[in-house]
């Protein structure tokens, strides 16, 4: 029989399958790597003896957190407690669009500001280069995640104090995921979530996964880094050198459009702090 691997605990996993959940071991074969199975996993078992007999292939597979199948990824950012911050924010869309992962923004906390406009401007910057951005403040917005969220599994990635286990107990208060009173002190949440799961909502399945502070940020090349700041890539075409990376390069239309502020600053300071980090990276690699 078929099922998807919705928790991995101690060396058992359990698989959903026709509307019943099985305990299951992997077979002999994956007794040493039990690592090999993971929370999201596609699996054939027997429901006679509680084995798991094969992993079917992933359409992708993150190591931190440990989930494979991903069709959806929600980044959660608050616009305050913890402060935004748009350099994590850039960090895992870069990240995840190179691993082809279908990105989704939500902003939430807009109650703890008094004055909307800054918000408005990245909220309009982010969708117009091709990101869904939602707020946790508008119901309309919180009907159109429900529909992302059916049919789909879905992580949601963030800062630990953002709110994301809130916003799914929101949804569904039989979830009942134990959310964090943040340390003023530190101005972050302590770490409540700590395993992985999925949980059932809206007829599809959510990751509330813990950190994603330290998400693994390694690239193949600069190149194709460069790919993952998507209006970048769009508009690359018109820099005079076909492989330009928008760094020190002549005529690049990149530059030109940060000087125009068509491209936001910010974005682009990123940009140049990310390919520093990379090239330092690729450095040591080789
Ligand atoms: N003011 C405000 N506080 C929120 C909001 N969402 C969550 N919080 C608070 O932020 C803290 C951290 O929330 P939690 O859901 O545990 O964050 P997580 O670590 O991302 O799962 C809790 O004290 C929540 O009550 C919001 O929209 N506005
Ligand atoms: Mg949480
Ligand atoms: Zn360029």
């Amino acid at each position: 029989m078929q099922g998807l691997v919705i928790k991995s605990l101690s060396g058992d996993f359990t698989v959903f399958s026709n509307h019943q959940n099985y305990i299951c071991k992997p077979k002999g074969l994956f007794k040493y790597q039990e690592k090999l199975v993971k929370v999201g996993d596609k699996v054939v078992f027997d429901p006679e003896t509680l084995i798991i007999d094969e992993v079917l292939p992933r359409k992708n597979d993150l190591i931190r957190p440990a989930i494979a199948n991903i069709d959806k990824i929600f980044c959660v950012f608050s616009v305050k407690e913890p402060e935004l911050n748009l350099n994590l924010l850039d960090r895992l869309l870069s990240i995840f669009t190179y691993h082809n992962l279908h990105c989704l923004i939500i902003f939430t906390k807009l109650d703890l500001l008094t004055d909307y406009q800054d918000i408005d401007v990245l909220i309009q910057y982010y969708q117009k280069i091709g990101y869904a951005v939602y707020t946790s403040a508008s119901a309309l917005d919180l009907e159109a995640i429900k529909k992302e969220i059916s049919q789909s599994i879905c992580a949601f990635a963030g800062q630990s104090g953002v709110g994301k286990s809130t916003l799914l107990n929101l949804f569904d208060e039989s979830l009942n995921i134990k959310t964090d009173v943040i340390s003023k002190a530190l101005g972050r949440g302590k770490h409540t979530t700590r395993h992985v799961e999925l949980l059932p909502l809206f007829d599809g399945w959510v990751a509330d996964t813990p950190g994603f502070g330290t998400v693994d940020f390694s690239f193949d090349d600069l190149l194709s880094f460069s790919h993952s700041f998507v209006e970048f890539f769009h508009h690359s075409s018109s820099c005079k050198y076909p492989k330009c990376l928008h760094l020190e390069e002549p005529d690049c239309f990149i530059k030109t459009m940060v000087q125009k502020h068509e491209i936001l600053p910010s974005r682009y300071e990123n940009y140049v702090l990310f390919s520093q980090e990379i090239k330092q990276t690729l450095k040591n690699k080789y």
